[in-house]
């Protein structure tokens, strides 16, 4: 196996749904089926807050999770947990700046997707330098999903980033929605990755059609 085309990670982050169990109100695995068929690309599982499963749980789920994913054809990534990733062989691992050293994650996952969290310019040649396939840049909006994020950096930090030299894949996060993902677009993100968006759809699938939309208007 090689590591992934950026070409391929371009067109595979167009819509991007992070969730866990925590981030929805009903049963995250009909969630993500349904999201599926609205035409989700990737997915992430990502499982965190106060009532968040843990142990044998966070790894049923998580299996019955990359299961779904597997079989209807988009990767699986896991967030954070390397272990847990390896252990159910997903497709890639997601991390924060604060999650651990990104050569020493490329080492343990080989040539899986590797995603990584840049708020700067630094931060985003570092992690591209150190074997990152693509960044995740936010948050774009303001969000009260995840408390500790860094400051809204708006959907035109990522042209600027883009200015500065950054060509890798791309996918914007924070406080995305239906009413701002063109912007988004606009702003030369290369997807866009939302977790209530979708989660807290009252139809998922339609919800997930109507981002969708923004890549063909
Ligand atoms: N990371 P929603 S913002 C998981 O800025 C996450 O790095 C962010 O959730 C970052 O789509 C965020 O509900 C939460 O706003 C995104």
């Amino acid at each position: 196996m090689a590591r992934i085309d950026s070409s391929v990670m371009r067109d595979l982050l167009k819509v991007y749904f992070i969730s866990g169990s925590t981030n929805v109100s009903t049963d995250l695995s009909h969630v993500l089926k349904q999201a599926i068929d609205g035409g989700v690309t990737i997915f992430q599982y990502r499982e965190k807050g106060e009532e968040a499963l843990t142990g044998e749980e966070k790894e049923r789920l998580g299996k019955e999770l990359k299961d779904i994913c597997q079989t209807r054809n988009i990767p699986f990534i896991v967030n954070d947990d390397i272990d847990l990733a390896l252990k159910l062989d997903a497709d890639g691992v997601h991390i924060g700046q604060d999650d651990g050293n990104v050569p020493e994650v490329r080492k343990k996952i080989g040539d899986r997707i590797l995603g990584v969290s840049a708020h700067n310019i630094d931060e985003a040649n570092n992690a591209l330098r150190d074997g990152a396939d693509y960044l995740g840049v936010g948050p774009v909006y303001a969000t009260s999903t995840k408390q500790d994020t860094e400051k809204v950096c708006g959907p035109h930090f990522i042209a600027e980033l883009r200015e500065k030299g950054i060509d890798a894949p791309i996918v914007a996060i924070g406080g995305i929605n239906q009413a701002n993902a063109a912007k988004v677009v606009r702003g030369k993100a290369d997807g866009l990755s939302v977790i209530t968006a979708i989660s807290k759809a009252e139809d998922p699938t339609v919800a997930t059609a109507e981002l969708a939309s923004v890549w063909t208007r």
